[in-house]
């Protein structure tokens, strides 16, 4: 009796320790397994999380101010790059800076009016686009030239065609004053920068 119990002892322990050790190796195969694939260049995961994108606005309202604005986002390995803006808008004051904004809403219900707020999705106050805390939508001031047209082009790191903080669907905007970039110490500085009313605007859509 004595001799058996001292064998069976040890015997059970061997068992349950080799099926431990099995374990801990399929879990070491699944986690390297996921890890591999989520590495490996060609994999679905990994193609699937950057395509280049481009959209459009076409600007008109109540002035005389109209144009087109274009966005194009590509990627850099992985990730989406920056973002550029280029456009021309025509029928503003001559040799001026206006406000240039991404508002909220795609509501063109009002015209201009219906377009909402700055895109603010992170809650900020309005500055200008160099600021590391500002609207996303805020893209600072737009130049003309003698004849009253901007022609331009830009990056911008915090405006995207994609994820969570799209553009997509928002309405691009060309306002009648200058912006401030929340310095102005007006009332509304720190809210839209103290541009004025709404020239033309445009809803952003998605282009070839
Ligand atoms: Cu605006
Ligand atoms: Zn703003």
């Amino acid at each position: 009796m004595s001799t058996r119990r001292s064998l069976n002892g040890p015997e059970t322990q061997t068992r349950r320790s080799t099926s431990s050790r099995k374990a801990w190796w399929i879990g070491a195969a699944v986690i390297a397994t996921l890890v591999g694939y989520s590495l490996w260049p060609e994999s679905n995961i990994v193609q699937e999380q950057c395509t280049p994108l481009k959209a459009v606005a076409v600007l008109s309202g109540s002035s005389d101010v109209s144009g087109v604005v274009y966005f194009s986002q590509g990627c850099l390995g992985h990730a989406a790059s920056e973002t550029t803006i280029s456009g021309t808008i025509k029928g503003l004051d001559a040799s001026s800076s206006r406000g240039f904004h991404v508002h909220e809403l795609g509501d063109a219900t009002d015209g201009c009016m219906s377009s909402g707020s700055h895109y603010n999705p992170l809650k900020f106050n309005h500055g200008a686009p160099s600021d590391h805390k500002r609207h996303v939508g805020d893209l600072g001031n737009i130049k003309s030239n003698s004849s009253g047209i901007a022609e331009f082009s830009f990056e911008d790191r915090l405006l995207s065609l994609r994820g969570p903080f799209s553009i997509l669907g928002r309405t691009v905007v060309v306002h009648e004053g200058t912006d401030d970039l929340g310095k102005g110490n007006y009332s509304d500085s720190l809210t839209t920068g103290h541009a004025g009313g709404r020239a033309a605007c445009g809803v952003i859509g998605i282009a070839a």
